[in-house]
């Protein structure tokens, strides 16, 4: 491995994996304000339910890069003509670097070797470790293999959360440093792999079934509810996020990784193109989603996540 220069006409990718909710989307934010960024930089946002709140996110923080979500699937298995598509498209765009924000389900590897396309070099895989849940996550039964191979197949590592487990480290030869290192954007953006041969090789696929839920917005609802909603929903359910309009609290931004529950208020001038809420969960699992969903009465909300449920 090497952070060296390496002399290439090729637009170079670089990748930012890790798991749902490790902060990927935080990271890809700061990087698009730092000044050190390259100019013409675009980034690529592949979420994996069939709406992209991210993509909406770094728009928003984007003032005139290029920005352009593959949704409805993991580039790693299933979208990989997407992301051809989208390469296509940028290679007539005056594209200087490219960041890729993988799903969270994806490992990097894969999503590595689609990015050898004509045109486009991968540059490096960058992976968020989330050090207030990784020793639960990576010793789970149904995602520990994914998570420890996410781990595995990066260049780089960047701890996330440390402020929520201070005392977090990761016992791994591969370079790694916090989200709250001073020097983490320069790093990053430096960073380069040049050594293919030293690739840890991946057979066959280690993703396990993940199955997501949407929930689009038609009218307002209170942030109680909201609230009651999400507390209720079992921790299988690995992700919820999105943007929900309230009745009494405005516009919120939804994170809930885990158990953990993040509303936010969210200002922005224009009306966001997808009001709702997208969920991630285990397959196995995916009964949990639904009882839940069913205890919670007739309100609106969890009648139309029981009906998705139901017909998926
Ligand atoms: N406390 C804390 N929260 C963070 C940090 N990084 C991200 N988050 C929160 O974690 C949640 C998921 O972040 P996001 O960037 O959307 O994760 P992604 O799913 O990997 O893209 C959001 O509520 C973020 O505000 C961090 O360093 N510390
Ligand atoms: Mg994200």
């Amino acid at each position: 491995m090497s952070n060296s220069a390496v002399s290439s006409d090729s637009i170079p990718i670089t990748l930012i994996g890790g798991y749902l909710g490790a902060g990927k989307t935080t990271l890809i934010n700061k990087l698009l304000s730092h000044p050190g960024l390259p100019p013409g930089t675009a980034v690529l946002v592949n979420d994996f339910g069939d709406i992209n709140i991210d993509e909406s996110l770094i728009r928003s923080e984007s003032d005139d890069g290029t920005v352009i979500g593959l949704s409805n699937g993991c580039i790693c298995c299933s979208i990989s003509d997407d992301l051809s598509k989208a390469l296509d498209a940028l290679r007539e765009m005056p594209v200087k670097h490219i960041i890729l924000e993988t799903s969270g389900v994806a490992e990097p590897l894969r999503v590595w070797r689609h990015c050898h396309y004509p045109g486009f070099i991968p540059k490096a895989a960058v992976v968020l470790v989330d050090a207030s849940n990784h020793a639960k996550r990576s010793q789970d039964k149904y995602v520990g293999s994914l998570v420890c191979a996410q781990v595995e197949q990066a260049h780089l590592l960047v701890l996330s959360k440390t402020d929520l487990n201070p005392g977090f480290e990761l016992n791994r030869l591969t370079p790694q440093l916090s989200n709250q290192d001073p020097d983490l954007i320069d790093t990053l953006l430096e960073w380069r792999h040049i050594d293919e041969t030293s690739e840890i090789a991946s057979s066959s696929s280690l993703q396990p079934a993940f199955r997501t839920y949407t929930w689009h917005q038609a009218q307002d609802i209170t942030q109680a509810l909201l609230t009651d909603v999400l507390s209720t929903l079992d921790e299988s359910v690995d992700r919820v996020k999105g943007l929900v309009a309230t009745e009494d609290a405005g516009l919120l931004l939804i994170n809930r990784v885990g158990d953990s529950l993040n509303m936010r208020c969210y200002r922005q001038s224009a009306q966001p193109e997808h009001l709702g809420l997208v969920f991630i969960c285990r397959s196995s699992r995916s009964h949990e989603m639904h009882s839940a969903a069913s205890g919670l009465g007739t309100s609106s909300i969890a009648s139309q996540i029981a009906r998705l449920d139901a017909g998926n």
